[in-house]
């Protein structure tokens, strides 16, 4: 008797700074791995379509306050109650792209006053850890040049200029730095062959816990 094994998925996110164009890249990459024959689900954070998401939406759009470490605290709350629906996507053998992930959570908490890196950290331990991040990085200059950020919270040069910085700590081998200004077919090619490849390596492998 022959039993086929199925592969599980790889987890993939995309990650970098406001206005990088990582939207627009995940969602293409869905489709480009799709049409490689790899079948691949697109999902983003924060998601607004949960009861706590739309508290998030709330807040961002700046309807409500919340304390600090309350909101981050939801923002962390957001991904665990989705952790069913990744799980059990990549168990059946489908990859997940993902719009900003735990990086995200943590760069832009820790970017406010009293907030440290270690403590923003500890509520995403244990969550899956992506096979591979992409970080889309865009220069200073180019984040100006285009265009004026939206009316968000978060949307504010100087914020954004510490969410960079944090973006730098937490960068580790399954990161890879892909320059921004690229045309968007040709970001999308760096992007899919790196997909390509993790998706092939990882699929036999354990998925790994993130920051334990
Ligand atoms: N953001 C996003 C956070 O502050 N914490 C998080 O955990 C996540 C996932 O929410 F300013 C911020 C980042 C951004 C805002 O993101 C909404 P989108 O990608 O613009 O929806």
């Amino acid at each position: 008797v022959v039993t086929s094994k199925v592969c599980r998925g790889a987890l993939i996110v995309m990650e970098g700074c406001d206005r990088s164009g990582k939207t627009t890249q995940a969602k293409l990459l869905k489709k480009t791995l799709d049409d490689a024959g790899k079948p691949t689900d697109f999902m983003c954070f924060p998601d607004r379509s949960t009861q706590i998401g739309g508290i998030i939406n709330n807040y961002l759009k700046c309807g409500t306050e919340l304390e600090d470490h309350a909101i981050h605290l939801l923002f962390s709350a957001n991904r665990w109650e989705l952790l069913p629906k990744i799980k059990m996507t990549l168990a059946k053998g489908t990859n997940i792209v993902i719009d900003r992930y735990a990086f995200s959570g943590v760069v832009f908490s820790a970017a406010k006053e009293g907030m440290s890196l270690e403590w923003c950290k500890k509520s995403d331990t244990g969550l899956p850890k992506p096979d591979l991040v992409l970080y889309l990085d865009v220069s200073e200059k180019d984040v100006q040049k285009r265009g004026q950020f939206g009316a968000e919270r978060y949307e504010k040069e100087e914020f954004q200029k510490r969410v960079r910085a944090n973006y730098e700590l937490l960068k580790d081998d399954t990161w890879r730095i892909i320059d921004a200004s690229l045309s968007i077919d040709k970001l999308q090619e760096v992007i899919k062959e790196e997909a390509l490849k993790v998706i092939n390596k990882t699929k036999d492998e354990k998925i790994p816990e993130l920051w334990v």
